[in-house]
C-alpha cells in the first residue's frame, strides 16, 4: 500500500478537533445556501471569502471563524454541523473522537445549554450511523472572560448526572485566540473543574508565553498540552518548561499543518514533533481544524511520516499512543485498545517501503 492510502486505513483516534474549525467545503455550502434561502445577503459575502482565500494569518483565521459562526448561529446548523463533522471523521476511520466545542448564548436563537444540548443529541445520533465513538469536551474561550469560564463550567456539571450525556461529556478545553487574556486567571475554574472530575486539555505555548505557560504547569490541573509548540528551548522556550513537561508525562496534541500554516513552525522538517520524538515523549497527530486548514487526520498521518521518515512500527505505535492518552475510563480504553490494535495488526507488512 502507498503511503497515503495506508494513513486512511489505519484506525486512529482524534483528540483536538474544534467543531466549528472542522466544517467541510460541502456542509458550508449547504450552510450558505439554507441562509441566502432565509434572504439573509452577508452569506453571499461570506460564501466568496470562504471559497477565495488561502491565507492563514492568525487575523485571517480570526475571521474565518467569525464568518463560520454566523452561518452556525442556529440550532438546525449546529445539529447538521455536528452530524457532518462526525460522519466525516468516521469516513477517514477514526474510531475515537474527542470533539471540542464553545457553548454559546445567542440572544434570540439559543443558549449555551439549547446549544450544547443539540451537539450532544447530534453527536449520539451520529455515533448510531457510524463505527465511531464521540466524546465531547466544552471549550473555555480565553478572549471571552473569566465569568463565561464559570457559567461554561457550570454547564459541564449539569451534565454529570445525565443518563444520556453524562457519559459523552468527558473534560474541558481552554482555547481560543492566543494573544488574547491570561490564563492564569482561569486557573481558579480549572481548579474546580478538576474537583469535579472533569479531565482538562489546555492550549498551551502555541504562541510564546514562558510564564504563563509555566504557571499554568505548574499547577499541576493539566492531563494534556494542545500544540506546545514553544516548550523546549530551541524553540524558544526554557529548559524549565521542558523539564516540567517531562516530569508530569504530559501527551502532546501535535497539529502539524495548523503550526505550519499559521507560520508558528518555520517549515514542516522544524516541527516540535522531530523533538519529542526523540525524547520518546507521548504525543498524539491531529487536525485542529480540518475545514479551515484543510486536511483530514490521515492528510495530517501522511505529512508527519513523509517529513520524519516514520516507520510502520511507528505509525502504529502514534495510533496507539491516541487511546493512551484518551479521556476515557481504563474499562473503555482497554475495549479502544483492543480494537485499535486489531485493526493495525492487519495491516502489518503492508506499507510500501519509503
Ligand atoms: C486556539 C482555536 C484554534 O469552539 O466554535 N480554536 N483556539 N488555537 C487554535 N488554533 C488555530 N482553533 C480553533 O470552534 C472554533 C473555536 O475554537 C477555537 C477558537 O476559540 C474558535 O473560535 P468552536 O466549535
Amino acid at each position: 500500500m502507498e503511503l497515503l492510502d495506508y494513513c486512511r486505513s489505519l484506525p486512529k483516534v482524534e483528540l483536538h478537533a474544534h467543531l466549528n474549525g472542522s466544517l467541510s467545503d460541502a456542509t458550508v455550502l449547504k450552510l450558505l445556501s439554507a441562509k441566502k434561502q432565509q434572504g439573509d445577503d452577508f452569506s453571499a459575502s461570506a460564501e466568496h471569502t470562504h471559497t477565495h482565500t488561502h491565507t492563514h494569518t492568525h487575523t485571517h483565521t480570526l475571521r474565518m471563524f467569525r464568518i463560520l459562526h454566523s452561518i452556525t448561529d442556529n440550532l438546525d446548523a449546529v445539529r447538521t454541523i455536528t452530524q457532518d463533522v462526525i460522519q466525516e471523521f468516521a469516513s477517514d476511520n477514526v474510531k475515537y473522537l474527542e470533539l471540542r466545542t464553545t457553548p454559546k448564548n445567542i440572544p434570540n436563537k439559543m443558549t449555551k445549554k439549547e446549544y450544547m444540548d443539540t451537539v450532544l443529541e447530534a453527536a449520539v445520533e451520529a455515533m448510531k450511523k457510524s463505527n465511531i465513538r464521540v466524546c465531547l469536551l466544552l471549550s473555555i474561550d480565553r478572549a471571552r472572560g473569566v465569568e463565561d469560564a464559570w457559567s461554561t463550567l457550570q454547564l459541564a456539571k449539569e451534565y454529570l448526572t445525565h443518563d444520556v450525556f453524562g457519559s459523552l461529556v468527558c473534560g474541558l478545553d481552554v482555547s481560543g485566540n492566543p494573544h488574547s487574556g491570561d490564563l492564569k486567571d482561569y486557573l481558579p475554574v480549572l481548579q474546580e473543574a478538576q474537583k469535579c472530575g472533569f479531565k482538562l486539555a489546555v492550549h498551551l505555548a502555541e504562541v510564546s508565553s514562558n510564564t504563563e505557560t509555566l504557571a499554568v504547569l505548574n499547577s499541576g490541573l493539566v492531563d494534556r498540552i494542545g500544540h506546545g509548540t514553544f516548550i523546549h528551548s530551541d524553540t524558544g522556550g526554557s529548559e524549565e518548561l521542558h523539564t516540567v513537561v517531562r516530569k508530569q508525562n504530559l501527551p502532546l496534541e501535535l497539529c502539524f499543518s495548523s503550526n505550519i500554516k499559521l507560520g508558528t513552525v518555520k517549515n514542516a522538517s522544524h516541527h516540535h514533533l522531530g523533538f519529542w520524538k526523540k525524547e520518546n515523549h507521548p504525543v498524539v497527530i491531529c487536525t485542529d481544524d480540518k475545514g479551515v486548514f484543510a486536511t483530514s487526520l490521515s492528510e495530517e498521518f501522511f505529512l508527519c511520516a513523509q517529513t520524519f521518515h516514520l516507520t510502520e512500527g511507528e505509525l502504529h505505535s502514534l495510533c496507539l499512543s491516541g487511546v493512551d492518552a484518551a479521556f476515557l475510563s481504563q474499562v473503555e480504553k482497554q475495549r479502544l485498545r483492543q480494537e485499535v490494535q486489531k485493526e493495525l495488526d492487519s495491516l502489518k507488512g503492508k506499507l510500501a517501503c519509503q
